[in-house]
């Protein structure tokens, strides 16, 4: 589900948009068409002026290209099921899709579950797949409610891209006339700093770290995913008055410790999901175990994202555009710490340069992205067979 694109295409050089050395379009504009025989949006936006990067620079020079948040209504009544991602040139054609980093959605009109922050909605890295849930579920959204969206790219196909648009195509349900199963964005972090970032250093040996966290309201978690960096080995939901796991998600590491995926679990959509109660403490604990012998400054990260179903969605916590926290976290939307971590750990390590990591382990700089905090849906784009194995544990008896 995961796997990656790997295909490169080739760009021809100079096309007519890479031999334009005129100033470059600086100012992409968004664009929204409803296809209402097919239930689905197409956000168009761009162009982006996208200059060839050196490989083996910093990753933290892509800080220089356009990541400005790009806003839009939501032009339905219905619910989001499922999305995709292209990136094309001025002509029309699809361009690799490694150049897109990262693209994330925002909701500016409702907050996170756990941080008062605003919602994350989707998330795509250049290693998504097409995400649609089942036709039964859907994250709610209300015409005219205020989304955005904030792109970081790579351009490492060797010239530049004078003009790069992204094509955004979200599936939709109508309201009416269906019966959705509202899902929602569940997001815990052992470290979030709401507008700062959320890595912590990695010291040698094994190492865990915890945080402690309650739910303003009651609801089922049915599926979750997690995300560590090199090193972490695992992340895990507990009940913290009892201490009991809920779900342990294994990264998966190759002999050195590189972390190649961490797992997901989909409890289920009924009795089975995994029932959680407001005010009632629970913890997320993330365990590293780092072989180097040395410390290794912000390379860690590690959460848990899921789909949460409320069991009164009215009682979804307000956003306070007022709360200092939820400012600071709009003013610094587009800011990704993710990458200022990886960007410091490849340079902690020395040679491995993005490029030679990826060729070494494909998956190994691509787990880092491919489930950020935002979307249940990353890890609903599959249901289990009846009778597959997990690939996480589960520490309790189903309630
Ligand atoms: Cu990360």
């Amino acid at each position: 589900m995961f796997s990656l694109l790997l295909t490169v295409a080739t760009i021809a050089a100079g096309t007519p948009a890479a031999v334009n050395t005129a100033k470059p379009p600086s100012n992409p504009h968004i664009e929204v068409r409803v296809d209402t025989a097919h239930s689905q949006i197409i956000v168009t936006a761009g162009p982006f002026n996208l200059p060839a990067m050196d490989p083996y620079m910093d990753m933290s020079e892509m800080d220089k290209t356009p990541n400005e948040v790009m806003r839009f209504d939501w032009p339905v009544q219905g619910y989001m099921r499922g999305f995709s991602v292209v990136v094309r040139d001025a002509a029309g054609d699809t361009l690799p899709p490694d150049v897109l980093h990262h693209l994330i959605g925002v909701n500016f009109d409702r907050r996170q579950l756990v941080y008062p922050a605003v919602e994350r909605l989707f998330g795509w890295g250049a290693e998504t797949s097409p995400v649609v849930l089942p036709s039964s579920l859907g994250v709610p959204l209300h015409m005219g409610e205020h989304l955005g969206m904030y792109a970081m790219f790579h351009n490492e196909t060797g010239h530049d891209i004078a003009a790069a648009y992204l094509q955004l195509t979200i599936l939709y349900t109508p309201s009416k006339g269906n019966h959705v199963l509202a899902v929602m964005p569940f997001y815990v972090d052992v470290n979030n700093v709401i507008g700062g970032v959320t890595t912590f250093d990695v010291t040698p040996g094994k190492s865990m770290h915890s945080y402690e966290f309650e739910l303003p309201l009651s609801g089922k978690l049915v599926g979750i995913g997690g995300h560590l960096h090199d090193y972490g080995t695992m992340v895990e939901l507990q009940d913290a008055t009892t201490g009991k796991v809920l779900a342990r998600l294994k990264a998966n590491r190759d002999d050195n410790g590189h972390v190649e995926g961490v797992g997901r679990f989909i409890f289920g959509f009924n009795s089975d999901a995994l029932a959680l109660e407001a005010h009632h403490p629970y913890r997320v604990v993330a365990e590293y175990d780092n072989p180097t012998g040395d410390t290794i400054k912000d390379g860690a990260m590690a959460h848990i994202n899921g789909a949460f179903v409320p069991d009164d969605m009215s009682q979804w916590p307000k956003l306070d555009l007022n709360d200092p926290l939820v400012k600071k976290d709009i003013a610094t939307l587009p800011i990704m710490s993710d990458m200022k971590g990886s960007g410091s750990q490849s340079a902690a390590s020395g040679s491995r340069s993005r490029r030679s990591a990826k060729s070494a382990s494909p998956q190994a700089g691509n787990a880092k992205m491919s489930d950020m905090p935002m979307s249940p849906m990353d890890h609903m784009n599959h249901v289990p067979s009846p009778g597959s194995k997990p690939d996480s544990l589960r520490g309790t008896p189903r309630p």
